[in-house]
């Protein structure tokens, strides 16, 4: 009797040594005097410590680090965005204080309150998530036990948390809010408002972080027939919300692809075998920023992101968006670098379109990464092109000139913009 086996390994396999369920940073901000990833307004940014007078007494403003962020009499808004694609249980955290300034008898009434509102399509709806309110004078420090956490659902009606009362706020001052099951999405946008009604009052906010953990690797499984026959093998992977396109070949590396489609579990049935045969499956993922119209753009080199990746995955594409200066096809040259600045890997786009025209190109790039921080990739050199734009509306976190990274598996995290 003939035995006839069919295997199969994912792409790459021998690249990839065990990939865990790890946490990552998206976001950290700790408003030490300025802002890396956020945008903020009318507040202020605070150091040193309170008064004497004030309560908490004589307590630094700050959560960690140098500054906080705060408001007396006024609204700030603080606001982020950020692609949550390809990763899983995207979360974020902040501390948060009450004070009374300048008396041992103010702080934070009913209608003074910190609102989140998640949005998970670049700002066009945003849904209020998490509420903290004042109540008759309450301030708290960031040592106050009480914690404020909802999970994101998308819809209109917001989780309310309250002090139980005035004065000083122990177990029911709420310090940390939490906002779980952030929405998988290329765009979103969180913003979080800060409004009270006195000089005597004052919000801080501090160490705003957001987080995830890696998806886990394409799974696969192999088949046989007992005889000369065809063997159905399966490759299933779980993106936490993202579909990937799952394409086979019959080669480890290159080839020709001999089925692909945008599925979480893809079936492929082989010809005719009568012996072990080994076929390869790939899962791609498009991740990062997507690329929008109407924003800011550049004319300087060397602009790009600052990623970090998590484990060994081929970057296959990017997006860029950029402005024609000329009727002729011109070339856009890209690098990736490490984190000193050595060039790893060149690539190129042709960018057709006349002169003033403002379009998006999709460059291969396939290069392969290995878990490293401060990767960077960047504009080198133009023709023809004489601007790049920011992919995203809000311009301190915008990734300029690049969105729409693709890769497999997907396990790459834009930290923040470099060259800016
Ligand atoms: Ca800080
Ligand atoms: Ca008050
Ligand atoms: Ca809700
Ligand atoms: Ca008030």
């Amino acid at each position: 009797m003939l035995y006839a086996a069919a295997t199969l390994f994912f792409w790459n396999h021998s690249f990839n040594s065990a990939i865990a369920q790890s946490t990552f940073t998206i976001l950290n901000d700790g408003f030490n005097g300025s802002v890396t990833q956020s945008v903020v307004s009318g507040g202020n940014f605070m150091s040193g410590n309170s008064a004497g007078a004030d309560r908490p007494q004589s307590t630094a403003f700050a959560f960690s680090g140098s500054g906080s962020f705060g408001v007396s009499n006024n609204t700030e808004t603080v606001e982020t965005e950020f692609s949550t694609a390809g990763m899983c249980s995207p979360q974020m955290t902040f501390k948060l204080a009450s004070w009374s300034i300048g008396s041992s008898t103010n702080g934070a009434d009913n209608g003074d309150f910190v609102l989140v509102e998640i949005s998970p399509d670049g700002g066009n709806t945003f849904y209020p998530t998490l509420e903290v309110n004042g109540n008759s004078n309450a301030y708290w420090g960031y040592g106050a036990t009480g914690v404020a956490s909802t999970a994101y659902d998308g819809d209109n009606n917001q989780v309310n948390f309250q002090p139980g009362g005035g004065g000083l706020r122990t177990t029911d001052g709420m310090s940390t809010i939490t906002v779980t099951n952030l929405p998988i999405s290329r765009r979103v946008m969180v913003r979080i408002t800060l409004d009270n009604s006195s000089n005597s009052e004052l919000w801080t906010m501090d160490d705003w972080v957001v987080t995830g953990t890696t998806v886990p690797t394409l799974t696969t499984t192999g088949g046989y027939t007992c005889g000369t026959g065809s063997v159905a093998l399966s490759a299933n992977t779980n993106l936490c919300g993202v579909t990937p396109i799952i394409s086979w070949f019959a080669t480890s590396t290159g080839g020709a692809t001999i089925q692909s489609s945008s599925v979480t579990s893809s079936t492929y049935t082989t010809p005719s075998i009568s012996t072990t045969t080994t076929y390869y499956a790939q899962e791609n993922v498009m991740v990062g920023m997507d690329v929008t119209t109407a924003n800011s753009n550049s004319t300087a080199t060397n602009r790009g992101l600052t990623f970090d990746v998590y484990s060994t995955f081929t970057l296959n594409s990017v997006d860029i968006r950029f402005r024609k200066s000329s009727n002729t096809v011109g070339v856009i040259t890209g690098v990736i670098q490490n984190s000193s600045g050595t060039t790893l890997h060149t690539f190129t786009a042709n960018a057709a379109g006349n002169n003033g025209t403002i379009a998006i190109v999709t460059a291969n790039v396939n290069y392969t990464l290995a878990p490293g921080t401060n990767y960077r990739i960047v504009l080198s050199a133009r023709t023809n092109v004489d601007r790049l734009y920011t992919t995203n509306g809000i311009a301190a976190a915008s990734h300029f000139g690049y969105g729409a990274i693709t890769g497999m598996p997907m396990k790459i995290i834009i930290t923040s913009t470099t060259g800016m």
